[in-house]
């Protein structure tokens, strides 16, 4: 597949907002690949979700990738799924989606990366590259020595995440990402924040696409 710099995924711990809008300020501020991701909501809230976003994504000919849940990516007719070590393999995944569906798939390690080249995964992830709060159960930071590891070998588009901010995306970029997906960094709040304030996830897509080109 060909893969963007950037990749943004909604995360509703940093914001206000539903999954729809924030895909909504994803996409005005000019994304073109979106992970939908929620750890907590149940399948059915999930699936409404997806169908929400999919109905922006479509419109702006942008890609909706859902994490974790291949269920739910294939009754929403997403476009693909991400994958975790923990769920689903990758050939699990392939044989309910098809040929034709995005997998990609999350490694913490050169050994997880070497496997997951034997798999047919569209895109693989390796991280955390630096220290994040986003998710707690993060393996240890990997730093850019797996990114630099990772792309002797790549064969398939390199995605690089967590902790990855506007200052550090170049350097994430110049040791061999051809991608960079983040979370928090997407979703800075107003400068006089009040109660109910809404992140400016537009204008930091913005930025963030800006500072990749
Ligand atoms: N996987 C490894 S680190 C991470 C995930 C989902 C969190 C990334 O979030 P942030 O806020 O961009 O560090
Ligand atoms: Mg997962």
């Amino acid at each position: 597949m060909e893969i963007p710099k950037l990749y943004a995924i909604t995360d509703r711990q940093w914001s206000n907002c539903t999954h729809e809008e924030i895909v909504k300020m994803m996409l005005e501020g000019g994304a073109s690949l979106i992970q939908l991701r929620d750890k907590e909501a149940g399948g059915r809230e999930l699936l409404e979700q997806a169908l929400a976003c999919l109905k922006l994504t479509r419109e702006a000919g942008a890609t909706l990738i859902i994490n974790d849940r291949v269920d739910v990516a294939l009754t929403a007719g997403a476009d693909g799924v991400h994958l975790g070590q923990d769920d689903l393999s990758v050939a699990e995944a392939r044989e309910i989606l098809g040929a034709d569906k995005i997998i990609g798939v999350s490694t913490h390690s050169i050994d997880q990366y070497r496997a997951a080249l034997k798999t047919s995964a569209d895109y693989i992830a390796v991280g955390p590259i630096y220290p994040t709060i986003t998710k707690d159960d993060t393996a240890p930071v990997v730093g850019l020595e797996l990114v630099l590891e990772a792309k002797k070998l790549a064969d398939r588009p390199l995605v690089a995440i967590g902790g990855i901010n506007h200052y550090r995306a170049p350097e994430v970029i110049a040791a061999g990402a051809d991608c960079v997906a983040v979370i928090s960094a997407l979703y800075p709040l107003p400068e006089n924040v009040d109660l109910g304030s809404k992140p400016e996830i537009a204008l930091a897509t913005r930025n963030f696409l800006e500072a990749l080109s």
